[in-house]
């Protein structure tokens, strides 16, 4: 079949300035219906069939993770992360609030771009995976055993923590930079003082411990905006690459004013280098104030505040950082699986720049420099280039590779996908996306021994791909056979929230690892009511709690009297199934929250200040049995100072602790 390129794009230059305005239409007649030959069954996966790989997703603007499998594009799970998440109560539950406590405060929503599977030796070692908050700066780190968030920590003196959280070959650290500089320390300074005291900050997260995410040090850089970021492997391990733009340091109208440049850089740091400087106590604590929440065995989320972060200055410790000049705005820098070389995506660049490892070292060697930016030194650009890729597509952000020697680029602006081979830099493939591809994923193909098979196209625009649902659309991702010479697209599935990046592991590395019930004898929530015949309510002041227990098919007790207006009310429910795929869920009219759902073995509370007197139903809100919709119970509100006595129909007896006045 010949494939002839279309370029649907429009490209305008705007006369007077260096810069590029691409104006781009997107050309809205992909491939339909059948393509080529086997295409159907290579992404069939016959019902009752488990897919060979999971893919993790991130939601964007969502805030969460969504699972899928491949390669049949099936969703299988939408993971709870930095946004609340009402189907099941999570942010909305007593036990899962504190994970969305911050420094400002409660915050339930962010934006999560980037993914990272937890690695070892290099290579996916699925224990977990963390992902970034991009708004409200924080790392969460998700269990793959229960495929729930376990640990989210905040970043102190970041702003928009989008180069994050790309980890380190054993997962040592997760490093974390700022989007957007601000001042540092934060204070009330006008943004016209935006070049002399407007900072970014590289942070370095130890996260290989559950319960112990950290913040290392960080290292205070000049007031750029930092965007991606892959840590070094192999010849390369123990540095970290991260991409710069705006050197201009524009603080306005970044668009223009943030493109005069012909090239921006590349940082390199040598994380290794910055921890000699801090042992050697070359570092300066700060007394910043950062939020560390963690679930635990408990299954009961704590947050604490931090306080203090120590802080590198690059000036106190030579040989920790490098600028690699970079055409021009990049945005993705990755390192391919030998870790000698680092390619950068540079935005409204013709080329794809390759920088080589093995030059940098040298060129650090001979001082070949070309100039100093804030101090620190800017490698020549010919000393540490490996090569050029030409004719790269329009707009390359991101490079992933497949383990065979060969890369491939996502060009954003012609909405393709670019296959070039590592050494001689030649372009020998290339295929359309649909539409105004942003990421793309090979499964492993940012670490030391990429899986390949399939890349994933994570597409921002999604156009005339599916039936009209109004004017938001739900965004698109396609399955790319890699397995041969040519790419062949394979399948569309729609995505939740913005996928920026994927990660993707076969299945067979966490399957049977993977959590069923949670052991009842184990449930450690200090509210857990463990059999029906503890099930009772009590009253301490204002405060009433109900000991509540759930199972196929009835709620323990079901009827609950002598709660009056003002009361806080909390539904502590413990599902006492211990079978797999039993949840219970609970709500109750008139609750200003979400529902709960609990699932088998474990204890969620629910919230309630009723507001008028009336009987309440409540109900299990996940069909459970036969008989899930007898499923139900009534709590009676009286008005407040009524004198009608506390009781319930559950075994364990009620009991009034402390006389309420009704507070
Ligand atoms: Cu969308 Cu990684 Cu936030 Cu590129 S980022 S596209
Ligand atoms: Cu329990 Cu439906």
């Amino acid at each position: 079949m010949a494939r002839k390129i279309p370029r649907p794009f429009v490209l305008g230059l705007v006369a007077g300035a260096a810069t590029a305005v691409f104006a781009y239409a997107c050309r809205t007649t992909g491939p339909k219906g059948v393509l080529d030959g086997d295409v159907a069954s290579r992404v069939y996966v016959a019902p009752g069939e488990h897919d060979e790989f999971y893919a993790f997703l991130s939601g964007g603007f969502s805030g969460q993770v969504t699972v899928y499998g491949l390669p049949s594009g099936r969703l299988l799970k939408v993971v709870p992360v930095f946004s609340q998440h009402a189907e099941n109560g999570w942010g909305y539950s007593e036990e899962t609030k504190p994970m969305l406590e911050t420094s400002f405060g409660f915050v339930p929503w962010d934006d999560a771009h980037h993914p990272q599977l937890s690695k070892t030796n290099g290579v996916a070692d699925g224990r977990w995976l963390f992902i970034n908050a991009n708004n409200t700066p924080r790392i969460a780190r998700i269990s793959l055993e229960t495929f729930e968030t376990e640990e989210i920590i905040e970043i102190p003196q970041s702003a928009g923590n989008h180069a994050s959280p790309f980890v380190t070959p054993n997962s040592e650290y997760v490093v974390a930079s700022t989007r957007f500089s601000v001042p540092v320390p934060q204070r009330d300074i006008s943004v016209a003082d935006y070049k002399a005291a407007f900072k970014g900050t590289i942070s370095f997260i130890r996260a290989n411990v559950p319960g112990q995410m950290d913040i290392a040090f960080q290292l205070v850089v000049p007031g750029y905006n930092y965007d991606l970021a892959h840590a070094g492997k192999g010849p390369s391990y123990g540095w970290a690459f991260f991409t710069t733009y705006n050197t201009e340091q524009a603080n306005t109208l970044l668009e223009i004013n943030a493109s005069q440049r012909d090239k921006d850089f590349v940082a390199a740091v040598n994380w290794r280098r910055a921890e000699e400087c801090v042992a050697q106590g070359r570092g300066r604590d700060v007394p910043v104030t950062y939020a560390h929440n963690y679930m635990g065995e408990t299954r009961v989320a704590r947050s604490e505040l931090k306080r203090g972060v120590r802080v590198l200055e690059p000036a106190d410790c030579d040989g920790v950082i490098y600028y690699l000049p970079t055409p021009k705005s990049p945005h993705g820098v990755d390192v391919d699986p030998s870790g000698e070389y680092i390619v950068a995506g540079g935005k409204l660049a013709t080329v794809i720049p390759v920088h080589s490892f093995s030059k940098m070292l040298a060129a650090i060697e001979a001082k070949d420099f070309e100039g100093e930016a804030d101090g620190i030194p800017v490698l020549r650009y010919d000393a540490v280039l490996a090569g050029e890729v030409q004719n790269p597509g329009l707009g390359p952000l991101h490079t992933e590779f497949d383990g065979k020697g060969y890369a491939y680029t996502s060009a954003f602006l012609s909405s393709e996908i670019v296959k070039w081979k590592l050494g001689t830099w030649e372009v020998v493939d290339r295929i359309p996306t649909y539409y105004s591809i942003g990421h793309l994923m090979i499964p492993g193909g940012d670490s030391e021994k990429p899986w390949g098979k399939y890349v994933i196209a994570l597409n921002k625009i999604t156009k005339d791909r599916y039936l009209p649902t109004g004017p938001e659309l739900v965004h698109a991702a396609q399955l790319i056979d890699i397995s041969g010479e040519r790419m062949r697209l394979l399948l569309d599935f729609p995505t939740l929230g913005e996928p920026h990046y994927a990660q993707a592991l076969p299945a067979d590395l966490i399957k049977d690892k993977v959590v069923r019930v949670y052991d009842i004898q184990r449930n450690r929530n200090p509210y857990a009511t463990l059999s029906e015949a503890d099930a009772r309510v009590e009253r301490t002041g204002g405060t009433v709690h109900v000991y509540m227990t759930a199972i196929r098919s009835h709620f323990s007790p079901d009827i609950i009297e002598g709660i009056r207006v003002g009361d806080t009310v909390k539904f502590h429910v413990t599902n006492l199934e211990q079978d797999w795929d039993v949840p219970h869920g609970f709500a109750a009219m008139g609750v200003q929250n979400a529902e709960l759902l609990i699932m088998p073995g474990e204890t969620k509370t629910l919230t309630w200040v009723p507001k008028q007197p009336g009987v309440y139903p409540f109900y299990c809100t996940d069909f459970c049995s036969a008989l899930h919709q007898e499923m139900q119970g009534y709590v009676r509100v009286s008005p407040a100072g009524a004198n009608v006595v506390l009781t319930s129909n559950g075994a364990g007896q009620s009991r009034v602790l402390a006389s309420g006045g009704g507070r």
